[in-house]
């Protein structure tokens, strides 16, 4: 596996490149040009700077976490073409930089759904919390202004309050779009873009939904085996790949991680690792990523991936917010836990590595 981390960029981000530098096994940054919204060109010259500070620094920018695709596309209206135009001028730049991976994500309206950003923990610590009584309970409106205050002025990606101030007018949008007719308007986009990442040699790796359940009656058409299935049926090419996030499909119990992953290991590009404890009610809260500290056995999910001679980029996805950092870092983002999700990863990893070798002699 490559190690990777989410980086939001020079001036947007209080954690560095050389503070990425010093947690061992980063090779790779996971970038953005977190101005642009969906629909947006980026610009080549803006594209090769990100590029060669990364580079600078002694790291691949190989993967890009997210290019966000325009609601017209997923509602499949009159303007698509014109936004698939525009994320296929993206792919070509990006693929001539020497991107390799470009996440993306297909979730109407919200992308990632919490109800409180810092619930307290026993310890001290904080984090990522969903309460499903409140989510079943009260509008979108309410659910936004939530997150949008709660987060007090740190720009999260998914959570743009330029969009999200229109909030009523995209709801109305979606109301005729079921499970179905979102499959369908993904495979149009898909059979559009994937021959261009063919020639260029970007592969796509869609993020499941989050949380793996429909929200608010919209459609959710990534969040089990037989979603992920479906899926990639849809253009059967090894471009067309996944995003495995263990955290947003492990937030239901239903989804058996280690056995979805050995199922799918050859499409996917790329691997989001983080563990969450789901309380009975259907709550949940994202936790250290120790095997024993939530539902998803995270030993389980690197030996899955070992086994099957993963090879591709992996990064912690949330983390804790620890030792006070919740008072500056992004919701999800800060350095200290996720940087103890890297070394333990890293030491099942290494063990692994060990036993087959010693396996092999
Ligand atoms: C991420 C997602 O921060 C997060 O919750 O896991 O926002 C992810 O970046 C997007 O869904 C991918 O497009
Ligand atoms: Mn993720």
């Amino acid at each position: 596996m490559q190690m990777t981390w989410r980086w939001y960029g020079k001036d947007n981000d209080d954690i560095t490149l050389d503070h990425i530098r010093q947690i061992p096994g980063v090779t790779g940054i996971v970038w953005s040009l977190h101005d642009k919204v969906a629909g947006e060109v980026w610009e080549e010259a803006r594209i090769k700077e990100t590029m060669d500070y990364i580079r600078s620094k002694g790291f691949n920018g190989d993967v890009v976490e997210s290019v966000n695709i325009h609601d017209d596309i997923k509602l499949g209206n009159e303007n698509r073409d014109h936004y698939i135009d525009i994320y296929i001028d993206t792919i070509r730049k990006l693929g001539r930089e020497g991107v390799k991976v470009i996440c993306y994500n297909f979730m109407p309206v919200f992308d990632w759904t919490r109800t409180d950003l810092y619930k307290e923990a026993e310890d001290g610590s904080n984090a990522l919390f969903y309460e499903k009584k409140l989510v079943d309970g009260i509008n979108p409106r309410e659910v936004a202004d939530r997150i949008l205050k709660g987060a007090a002025g740190k720009t999260m990606p998914g959570w743009e309050p330029e969009r999200l101030a229109k909030l009523e007018e995209l709801f109305d949008k979606y109301k005729d779009i079921d499970e179905e007719k979102l499959y369908e308007n993904l495979q149009y986009f898909l059979e559009r873009i994937i021959p261009v990442c063919e020639e260029e040699d970007v592969k796509m790796a869609i993020h499941p939904d989050d949380p793996p359940w429909p929200i608010f009656g919209l459609p959710r058409i990534i969040r089990s085996r037989e979603h992920i299935r479906k899926f990639l049926s849809l253009v059967d090419s090894p471009y067309n790949g996944l995003t495995l996030c263990t955290g947003s499909l492990g937030s239901s119990a239903d989804n058996d991680l280690p056995s979805i992953i050995r199922e799918f290991s050859d499409r996917i590009h790329f691997a989001h690792i983080r563990n969450v404890k789901i309380f009975e009610n259907g709550d949940f809260i994202e936790t250290s990523h120790r095997a024993q500290d939530g539902n998803v056995d995270i030993v389980e999910v690197l030996k899955a991936y070992h086994e099957a001679g993963f090879e591709g980029y992996v990064r912690p996805d949330h983390g804790r917010h620890l030792w006070g950092e919740e008072k500056t870092c992004r919701p999800g983002y800060g350095l200290y836990d996720r940087a103890l999700g890297v070394m333990y990863m890293w030491g099942v990893w290494d063990l692994l590595e060990k036993q087959k070798a010693e396996k092999a002699e």
